[in-house]
C-alpha cells in the first residue's frame, strides 16, 4: 500500500512536468512576455517587469490546466463543494504555483541564465491579504488541498479592492495604511464579465394572492448592484487539477441610477455608483469581533447571492428546472456565519422564483449547507438588528421568521412548554431591539456543523449549542484544522525540504505522515547537525531581514522565540511581555543570571478600534526599545516587533523559529494553525492545553513540548469559585514588581502611566484572560525550555521529532475528513 502510493505520487509530479516547458522554452517565453506583453526588453526591465513576465509565462500553464479541469468536471457532471468565505488570505502566488506545477527549479535556472534572481523578483509580488488571520488562511490552505486531492471545488468570496491594512509602527504605535495590492494589476486573476450577476438590495415585499390559494411574495428591490467575478486559478500540487477561487467585485448597475440621471441628477447618479462600488472596497479589519454595520451585512449578502446565482446557473445548464438533484450535486460549506444569509437566499430563490413549496424547498436547502464554527468568543458571534436586516433584505427577514416559526414547533415537540429553551434556540433574540442570530440560523439550516479542533468541537457541543446537539446528535462533529505543507515547508524552507527529500524521499508533501520516517534519525549526530545547521542558516537570513526592517541587530546564536498571530487579549501577547520584563529584572538584579541569550520576536496586527490591543503593541515596542538599548542586558535579551505581519513575513519567520508561543487562555483559541506551521519547521511549542496544541502534544509526545497553565476545566472551576487577580499580584513579588513597572516612566521617559492600561486590565479590569493565574507556570515552562536549549543534542532531537510528527496536520487530512464526514465527494482526475 505504502510503496504503491509512493510510486503514484512521485510519478504524478514527474509526469506533469513532462508536459511543461523546458528551461529553454521558459526562457523564450519569459522574454517573449517581456517584449510582447510588457513592451520592454531585457536591458530596461526592472525586477517588477521580470516578475510580471515570469507570471505571464507560468500563467500559460495554469490556464491550460484550468481549461482541462473545467472540461473534466463538466463532462463528468461532478458533485462539487463550494467553499463560501468572506476571507481568503492567499499571500503570494508565484512560489506556490511554481512548486505545485513542478516548475520551480526550471524557472530559477532559466531566470539565472537571463541574469535574474527568482528570489528577488518574488519579492515584487504584493501579498493577496484578503483576510484577517487564521480563518482566512485556513480557507487558502483548504483550496490548495482540494485541488491537490483532485476534488471538484470552487472557492467563493469577495474581491476586496483593499485587503487588510498595512501596519506601520511610529513611535511604538500601530498606524494603519491602506493596502493597495492591485494598484499595478494582478497577473494571476482573470476578469469574467460574461458571468456578471445582478444583486437586489433594499426595497419592499409585495404579497400577491394566486388562483390556487397560493400566497406569492414579490420583492421589489430598491437597488440593484452588479457582481463582477474575478477568477484566481488554484493549482494543485502535481499540477493536474486547477480549481478556481471566484471573487466578486461590486459595480453600479444602470438600473438604479437611470431615473436620477434622466432627471438631470448626474452628480447624484455618480453618488449611487460610488455607493455600489463601496461594497467590495475594503475588508473589515476585525478578527473575532463582529462589525454590526450595514455595509458588512451587504458585503455578506452580496457575495453569497452572487455565488448562489453562479452555482444555480451552472446546475441548470446540466439539469434544467429539475431541482431534485440539486443537493446531490451541490454542497456549500459556510466558513463561519459570515455567509449564513445564503440559507434564506436559497429558500427565496426556490420559493419565490422556482415556485417550489416550502417543505420541498427546505428539504433541498437543509441538505445543501454545512457550517464551520471557528470561535466561542461571544463578541464574535454574529447578530444583526432585525430592523436593519429588514431594511436591507426585507424578504429574507420574512423567510427567517418562517424558518424560525417552524423550528419552534420542533423545539416544542422535544421540550413541551419550555419557553426558556425556546428563547435560547430561537433565531430571533427578543428584547427592545430584536436581533437575528446567525449562529442559530446556521445550525438550523445546515446538515452538518463542525468545530476546528477536538477540544473546540467538544466545547461547541457542551457550551455553545448543547440543545441543538441534543436535538440532532449526529449533526455536530469535529474536523481538526490543517495547513498545506507545500507552502509551509516545501516552499518556505527549501533547505530543510531538501534535507528531508534526501532522507525519506520526495513524496512527503502529498503524504505528510511519511515525515515519521525522520524519527529514526532524531538521535543521529550527523542528521542533527544538518538539521540544526539549516535552522541556523534560516536564523541568519531572518536576522538580516530584521536588520533591514527595524535596524535592530540580533544574534543567530540566541534562541529565537516567536509569537506571530493577531493581537488579542485571549492570545496573551502581554503574558509573553510580562515574562520578558521579568527576565529583564532578573538580569538587572543579577548580571550573571543564567539564561541562554534569547530574542523575542513578535508579529501582530491589532484591529484598528481595539484600544487595549493597540496598547499592548505600544508596550511591546517601548519595552523592546529600552531593553535593546540597555548594554547591561542586550547581549542576553532582545525584543523585536516586526511591522506589518502577513503571510509573506510568516514564511520568513517560521523557518527561523526555535520556540513557538501558543499561550492562549485554555478554551479560547479554537484551534490555531500557526502552532502547526512552526512545529512543522522544527520549533518547539511553549503552550497551553488549548485548541490544536492538545493534539500537537498528543502527536509529538509530552517530552517534546512545553505545556503550562490552567486547563479548560481549571479555568471553569476558577471562574465558578470567583477569580481574583489580586490573589496573584499580592502573593508573587516578581509579578507585582513587573506590573508596577508598567505604571512608572521607566519605559516611556517623562510619561508615567503610558503603559498603565495593561496593568489595569489585569487587575481592576478583572484579568478576564487569567494572565496572572498562569504567570508562574509560564515562567517555569520557559525555564525548562531554556534548560533544554542548553543541551544542543537534546534540543535537536526534540526539534526533529516535532517535524517528524506533524503528519496529522496537513490540510489534506482535514479535507479528507470533510469529504468523508460531511461532503461525500469523489475525486475527478484531470487528464
Ligand atoms: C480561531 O480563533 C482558528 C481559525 C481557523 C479562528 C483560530 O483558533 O485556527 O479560526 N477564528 O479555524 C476566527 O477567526 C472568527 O473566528
Amino acid at each position: 500500500m505504502t510503496t504503491k502510493t509512493t510510486k503514484r505520487a512521485t510519478k504524478k509530479v514527474a509526469s506533469s512536468s513532462k508536459t511543461m516547458m523546458n528551461k529553454a522554452e521558459l526562457k523564450a517565453s519569459i522574454v517573449k512576455h517581456l517584449h510582447c506583453s510588457l513592451g520592454t526588453d531585457e536591458n530596461k526591465a526592472n525586477n517588477h517587469a521580470w516578475w510580471k513576465a515570469t507570471c505571464a509565462s507560468v500563467q500559460e500553464h495554469v490556464l491550460e490546466g484550468l481549461r482541462k479541469t473545467q472540461k473534466s468536471h463538466y463532462l463528468n457532471d461532478t458533485r462539487a463543494v463550494h467553499y463560501f468565505s468572506a476571507e481568503f488570505l492567499m499571500g503570494r502566488l508565484m512560489s506556490n504555483n511554481l512548486h505545485n506545477l513542478g516548475l520551480f527549479e526550471q524557472t530559477e535556472k532559466a531566470l539565472n541564465e537571463l541574469g535574474v534572481n527568482l528570489t528577488d523578483i518574488m519579492e515584487e509580488e504584493p501579498d493577496m491579504a484578503l483576510g484577517n488571520g487564521g480563518l482566512g488562511r485556513l480557507a487558502a490552505c483548504f483550496i490548495d488541498s482540494l485541488a491537490t486531492l483532485d476534488l471538484p471545488a470552487v472557492g467563493y468570496g469577495l474581491h476586496y479592492e483593499h485587503g487588510l491594512f498595512r501596519q506601520e509602527i511610529q513611535n511604538g504605535e500601530q498606524i494603519e495604511r491602506p493596502d493597495s495590492w492591485r494598484d499595478y494589476g494582478n497577473p494571476w486573476e482573470i476578469c469574467r464579465p460574461e458571468s456578471i450577476q445582478d444583486i437586489p438590495l433594499f426595497g419592499y415585499v409585495e404579497t400577491k394572492y394566486g388562483e390556487n390559494g397560493r400566497i406569492n411574495k414579490e420583492w421589489h428591490p430598491g437597488h440593484i448592484v452588479k457582481g463582477l467575478p474575478w477568477d484566481i486559478p488554484v493549482v494543485g500540487y502535481g499540477g493536474k487539477t486547477v480549481n478556481v477561487l471566484r471573487l466578486w467585485q461590486s459595480q453600479s448597475s444602470d438600473y438604479f441610477n437611470w431615473d436620477v440621471f434622466n432627471a438631470g441628477g448626474y452628480v447624484d447618479a455618480q453618488t449611487e455608483n460610488v455607493q455600489a462600488e463601496t461594497i467590495s472596497k475594503v475588508l473589515y479589519p476585525n478578527d473575532e469581533t463582529q462589525a454590526g454595520k450595514d455595509l458588512r451585512l451587504i458585503q455578506q449578502y452580496f457575495f453569497s447571492a452572487c455565488s448562489l446565482k453562479d452555482i444555480i446557473r451552472r446546475y441548470k445548464r446540466a439539469h434544467g428546472d429539475d431541482w431534485s438533484r440539486f443537493s446531490e450535486q451541490v454542497v456549500i460549506q459556510l466558513n463561519d456565519t459570515h455567509p449564513a444569509v445564503a440559507i434564506p437566499e436559497l429558500m427565496r430563490i426556490l420559493i419565490d422564483r422556482a415556485e417550489l413549496d416550502w417543505d420541498y424547498a427546505w428539504s433541498i436547502c437543509s441538505k445543501t449547507f454545512a457550517y464551520t464554527n471557528h470561535t466561542l468568543l461571544p463578541e464574535a458571534l454574529e447578530k444583526w438588528p432585525a430592523r436593519m436586516f429588514e431594511r436591507i433584505l426585507p424578504r429574507h427577514l420574512e423567510i427567517i421568521y418562517e424558518i424560525n416559526r417552524r423550528f419552534m414547533d420542533e423545539v416544542e415537540a422535544v421540550w413541551p412548554g419550555n419557553n426558556e429553551i425556546k428563547r435560547k434556540l430561537s433565531i430571533i433574540e427578543e428584547g427592545p431591539d430584536k436581533m437575528v442570530r446567525m449562529g442559530n440560523l446556521s445550525v438550523i439550516g445546515s446538515f452538518a456543523v463542525n468545530g476546528v479542533a477536538e477540544i473546540h468541537s467538544a466545547l461547541v457541543k457542551k457550551d455553545l449549542f448543547p440543545e441543538f446537539n441534543h436535538m440532532w446528535p449526529s449533526k455536530l462533529t469535529n474536523v481538526t484544522n490543517g495547513i498545506t505543507p507545500r507552502r509551509w515547508l516545501k516552499a518556505c524552507n527549501p533547505a530543510l525540504s531538501q534535507l528531508i527529500d534526501g532522507k525519506i524521499g520526495q513524496d512527503w508533501p502529498l503524504n505528510l505522515d511519511k515525515l515519521k520516517g525522520l524519527a529514526e534519525f532524531a538521535e543521529d549526530a550527523k542528521f542533527q547537525k544538518q538539521f540544526m545547521k539549516i535552522k541556523r542558516d534560516n536564523k541568519v537570513q531572518l536576522a538580516k531581514e530584521v536588520m533591514a526592517l527595524t535596524g535592530v541587530e540580533i544574534d543567530p546564536n540566541a534562541i529565537f522565540d516567536v509569537q506571530i498571530k493577531r493581537l488579542h487579549e485571549y492570545k496573551r501577547q502581554h503574558l509573553n511581555l510580562l515574562y520578558i520584563m521579568a527576565l529583564y529584572r532578573r538580569l538587572l538584579e543579577n548580571p550573571d543570571y543564567d539564561m541562554h541569550p534569547r530574542v523575542f520576536l513578535f508579529g501582530a496586527k491589532a484591529a484598528p478600534g481595539y484600544k487595549l490591543a493597540k496598547d499592548i503593541i505600544f508596550a511591546i515596542n517601548k519595552v523592546a526599545e529600552k531593553i535593546n538599548n540597555d548594554a547591561r542586558v542586550n547581549h542576553k535579551l532582545k525584543v523585536v516587533f516586526l511591522p506589518n505581519y502577513r503571510v509573506s513575513l510568516a514564511e520568513k519567520m517560521i523557518p527561523a523559529a526555535d520556540i513557538s508561543e501558543q499561550i492562549s487562555t485554555a478554551g479560547k483559541e479554537a484551534s490555531g494553525t500557526g502552532n502547526m506551521k512552526l512545529s512543522l519547521n522544527g520549533a518547539l511549542t511553549v503552550g497551553t492545553l488549548d485548541g490544536a496544541n492538545i493534539e500537537i502534544a498528543e502527536e509529538v509526545g509530552d517530552e517534546n513540548i512545553f505545556i503550562f497553565g490552567l486547563t479548560v476545566a481549571e479555568v471553569e472551576a476558577l471562574d465558578k469559585k470567583g477569580y481574583n487577580p489580586f490573589d496573584y499580584y499580592d502573593n508573587n513579588r516578581e509579578l507585582k514588581a513587573v506590573l508596577d513597572w508598567l505604571d512608572s516612566d521607566y519605559f516611556t521617559p517623562g510619561k508615567p502611566g503610558a503603559l498603565s492600561s495593561l496593568k489595569r486590565s489585569m487587575l481592576e479590569g478583572g484579568d478576564h484572560y487569567k494572565v496572572l493565574a498562569d504567570f508562574t507556570s509560564y515562567c517555569e515552562a520557559q525555564s525548562l525550555a531554556d534548560k533544554a536549549y542548553k543541551e544542543p543534542e537534546r534540543w535537536a532531537k526534540m526539534a526533529i521529532l516535532n517535524t517528524a510528527h506533524m503528519g496529522k496536520f496537513t490540510s489534506d487530512r482535514s479535507i479528507k475528513d470533510y469529504v468523508e464526514r460531511i461532503w461525500k465527494l469523489d475525486p475527478c482526475k484531470v487528464e
